[in-house]
Protein backbone atom coordinates (compact mmCIF):
# COMPACT_ATOMS: atom_id res chain seq x y z
CA UNK A 1 0.00 0.00 0.00
CA UNK A 2 1.63 3.16 -1.22
CA UNK A 3 0.75 6.55 0.24
CA UNK A 4 -1.15 7.68 -2.98
CA UNK A 5 -3.04 4.60 -2.49
CA UNK A 6 -3.80 5.69 1.29
CA UNK A 7 -4.90 9.33 0.08
CA UNK A 8 -7.08 7.99 -2.27
CA UNK A 9 -8.62 5.27 0.35
CA UNK A 10 -9.12 8.28 2.54
CA UNK A 11 -10.38 10.93 -0.03
CA UNK A 12 -13.03 8.24 -1.29
CA UNK A 13 -14.32 7.30 2.48
CA UNK A 14 -14.58 11.55 3.41
CA UNK A 15 -16.67 11.54 0.08
CA UNK A 16 -19.17 9.29 1.39
CA UNK A 17 -21.42 10.49 3.76
CA UNK A 18 -22.38 6.80 5.42
CA UNK A 19 -18.41 6.05 5.32
CA UNK A 20 -17.94 9.62 7.15
CA UNK A 21 -20.68 8.74 9.94
CA UNK A 22 -18.71 5.57 10.33
CA UNK A 23 -14.95 7.13 10.59
CA UNK A 24 -16.43 9.77 13.27
CA UNK A 25 -18.12 6.52 15.35
CA UNK A 26 -14.50 4.21 15.14
CA UNK A 27 -12.94 7.57 16.41
CA UNK A 28 -14.88 8.51 18.93
CA UNK A 29 -15.22 4.63 20.45
CA UNK A 30 -11.15 4.46 19.67
CA UNK A 31 -10.91 7.92 21.80
CA UNK A 32 -13.31 6.37 25.01
CA UNK A 33 -11.44 3.21 24.83
CA UNK A 34 -8.23 5.02 25.29
CA UNK A 35 -9.81 7.31 27.99
CA UNK A 36 -10.11 3.88 29.70
CA UNK A 37 -6.92 2.60 28.66
CA UNK A 38 -5.32 5.79 30.67
CA UNK A 39 -7.60 5.10 33.60
CA UNK A 40 -6.87 1.84 33.89
CA UNK A 41 -2.65 2.66 34.02
CA UNK A 42 -3.54 5.32 36.81
CA UNK A 43 -5.64 2.68 38.91
CA UNK A 44 -2.70 0.52 38.76
CA UNK A 45 -0.30 3.15 39.49
CA UNK A 46 -1.79 4.78 42.38
CA UNK A 47 -3.09 3.22 45.12
CA UNK A 48 -6.03 5.20 46.34
CA UNK A 49 -8.81 6.53 44.25
CA UNK A 50 -8.25 9.85 45.65
CA UNK A 51 -4.55 10.13 43.60
CA UNK A 52 -5.95 8.29 40.78
CA UNK A 53 -9.04 11.52 40.47
CA UNK A 54 -6.33 14.02 41.78
CA UNK A 55 -4.19 12.95 38.19
CA UNK A 56 -7.14 12.83 36.19
CA UNK A 57 -8.31 16.42 37.68
CA UNK A 58 -4.73 17.67 37.10
CA UNK A 59 -3.91 16.34 33.30
CA UNK A 60 -7.65 17.72 32.63
CA UNK A 61 -6.98 20.84 33.68
CA UNK A 62 -3.67 20.94 31.41
CA UNK A 63 -6.33 19.85 28.59
CA UNK A 64 -8.85 22.83 29.47
CA UNK A 65 -6.00 25.42 29.41
CA UNK A 66 -5.51 24.65 26.07
CA UNK A 67 -8.69 23.93 24.50
CA UNK A 68 -10.33 27.46 25.61
CA UNK A 69 -8.52 28.61 22.82
CA UNK A 70 -9.96 25.85 19.98
CA UNK A 71 -13.24 26.02 21.72
CA UNK A 72 -13.63 30.07 21.44
CA UNK A 73 -12.21 29.86 17.89
CA UNK A 74 -14.29 27.25 16.76
CA UNK A 75 -17.94 28.30 18.64
CA UNK A 76 -17.49 31.81 18.53
CA UNK A 77 -19.23 32.30 21.55
CA UNK A 78 -18.87 35.92 22.47
CA UNK A 79 -18.25 36.72 26.75
CA UNK A 80 -20.86 35.56 29.28
CA UNK A 81 -23.02 38.34 30.93
CA UNK A 82 -23.59 35.90 34.11
CA UNK A 83 -22.80 32.48 35.32
CA UNK A 84 -25.75 31.30 34.73
CA UNK A 85 -25.15 32.04 31.10
CA UNK A 86 -21.65 30.45 30.85
CA UNK A 87 -22.88 27.17 32.40
CA UNK A 88 -25.72 27.23 29.46
CA UNK A 89 -22.27 28.00 27.06
CA UNK A 90 -20.29 24.97 28.80
CA UNK A 91 -23.11 22.92 28.48
CA UNK A 92 -25.14 23.17 25.58
CA UNK A 93 -21.81 24.54 23.30
CA UNK A 94 -18.98 22.78 24.51
CA UNK A 95 -20.74 19.84 25.41
CA UNK A 96 -22.42 19.19 22.71
CA UNK A 97 -19.16 20.29 20.65
CA UNK A 98 -16.39 17.94 21.82
CA UNK A 99 -18.91 15.42 23.35
CA UNK A 100 -21.76 14.99 21.58
CA UNK A 101 -24.19 15.58 24.31
CA UNK A 102 -26.30 18.35 25.84
CA UNK A 103 -26.41 17.99 29.97
CA UNK A 104 -29.31 19.83 31.28
CA UNK A 105 -27.99 23.01 33.70
CA UNK A 106 -29.91 23.61 36.66
CA UNK A 107 -28.56 26.39 39.35
CA UNK A 108 -28.71 24.96 43.06
CA UNK A 109 -27.94 27.94 45.53
CA UNK A 110 -30.04 31.70 45.97
CA UNK A 111 -26.84 33.01 45.34
CA UNK A 112 -26.25 31.79 41.50
CA UNK A 113 -22.92 30.65 41.42
CA UNK A 114 -23.72 27.00 42.05
CA UNK A 115 -24.48 25.30 38.92
CA UNK A 116 -25.28 21.36 37.91
CA UNK A 117 -24.77 19.70 34.77
CA UNK A 118 -27.02 16.60 34.60
CA UNK A 119 -25.71 14.24 31.90
CA UNK A 120 -28.49 11.30 30.98
CA UNK A 121 -26.35 9.92 28.79
CA UNK A 122 -21.83 9.77 29.44
CA UNK A 123 -20.43 8.37 26.26
CA UNK A 124 -17.36 8.58 27.89
CA UNK A 125 -18.46 5.43 30.02
CA UNK A 126 -19.79 3.48 26.98
CA UNK A 127 -18.05 0.79 27.77
CA UNK A 128 -17.82 0.72 31.15
CA UNK A 129 -20.61 -1.97 33.34
CA UNK A 130 -19.54 -0.75 36.39
CA UNK A 131 -16.33 0.02 38.70
CA UNK A 132 -14.62 -2.69 40.54
CA UNK A 133 -15.62 -3.34 44.22
CA UNK A 134 -12.23 -1.99 45.04
CA UNK A 135 -12.23 1.55 43.38
CA UNK A 136 -15.42 2.25 45.36
CA UNK A 137 -14.11 6.07 45.32
CA UNK A 138 -13.10 6.48 41.78
CA UNK A 139 -14.40 9.64 39.97
CA UNK A 140 -13.70 7.71 36.38
CA UNK A 141 -14.52 10.90 34.48
CA UNK A 142 -13.02 13.38 36.72
CA UNK A 143 -10.76 14.27 33.59
CA UNK A 144 -13.72 16.45 32.54
CA UNK A 145 -13.82 18.25 35.82
CA UNK A 146 -10.04 19.70 35.27
CA UNK A 147 -11.14 20.21 31.59
CA UNK A 148 -13.77 22.89 32.52
CA UNK A 149 -11.80 24.13 35.48
CA UNK A 150 -9.01 24.80 33.23
CA UNK A 151 -10.74 26.33 30.31
CA UNK A 152 -12.83 28.86 32.75
CA UNK A 153 -9.44 29.76 34.58
CA UNK A 154 -8.63 30.81 30.57
CA UNK A 155 -11.26 33.44 30.89
CA UNK A 156 -10.21 34.56 34.28
CA UNK A 157 -13.40 32.67 36.10
CA UNK A 158 -12.34 30.33 38.91
CA UNK A 159 -14.59 27.64 39.31
CA UNK A 160 -14.52 24.33 41.76
CA UNK A 161 -15.79 21.29 39.33
CA UNK A 162 -16.30 18.04 40.62
CA UNK A 163 -18.40 15.07 40.38
CA UNK A 164 -21.92 14.76 42.88
CA UNK A 165 -23.50 12.18 41.55
CA UNK A 166 -22.38 9.22 39.13
CA UNK A 167 -24.16 6.22 37.44
CA UNK A 168 -21.46 4.11 37.81
CA UNK A 169 -21.58 4.08 41.61
CA UNK A 170 -25.50 3.47 41.29
CA UNK A 171 -26.47 7.32 41.56
CA UNK A 172 -29.42 7.69 39.37
CA UNK A 173 -27.74 10.39 37.46
CA UNK A 174 -24.54 11.44 36.35
CA UNK A 175 -23.94 15.15 37.85
CA UNK A 176 -20.87 17.22 37.70
CA UNK A 177 -20.98 20.69 40.19
CA UNK A 178 -19.56 23.88 39.01
CA UNK A 179 -19.18 26.42 41.72
CA UNK A 180 -17.78 30.00 40.53
CA UNK A 181 -15.98 31.30 43.08
CA UNK A 182 -16.14 35.86 42.63
CA UNK A 183 -18.74 37.79 42.00
CA UNK A 184 -19.35 37.89 38.12
CA UNK A 185 -17.91 42.28 38.01
CA UNK A 186 -14.83 40.76 39.65
CA UNK A 187 -13.61 39.07 36.47
CA UNK A 188 -10.98 41.40 34.98
CA UNK A 189 -9.19 40.63 31.64
CA UNK A 190 -12.15 41.09 29.08
CA UNK A 191 -12.06 39.20 26.21
CA UNK A 192 -12.37 41.52 22.96
CA UNK A 193 -15.32 39.83 21.47
C1 LIG B 1 -16.74 33.94 28.15
O1 LIG B 1 -17.55 34.46 28.90
O2 LIG B 1 -15.61 34.43 27.94
C2 LIG B 1 -17.09 32.64 27.46
C3 LIG B 1 -17.00 31.55 28.46
C4 LIG B 1 -17.00 30.22 27.82
C5 LIG B 1 -16.51 29.18 28.77
C6 LIG B 1 -16.43 27.88 28.08
C7 LIG B 1 -15.75 26.84 28.88
C8 LIG B 1 -15.56 25.63 28.02
C9 LIG B 1 -15.43 24.41 28.83
C10 LIG B 1 -15.06 23.24 27.97
C11 LIG B 1 -15.57 21.99 28.55
C12 LIG B 1 -15.45 20.82 27.61
C13 LIG B 1 -16.00 19.59 28.23
C14 LIG B 1 -16.04 18.45 27.28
Amino acid sequence: LTIKHIRSYTSNMSRSPGRKQENHKISRELFVLTYGALVAQLCKDYEKDEDVNACLDRMGYSIGIRLIDDFLARSAVKKCRSYSETADVIAQVAFKMYLGVTPSVSCSNATGNEFSLILDKNPLVDFVEELPAERASLCYCNLLCGVIRGALEMVHLAAEVSFLQDRLKGDAVTEIGITFLRKPEDRRHRRNK
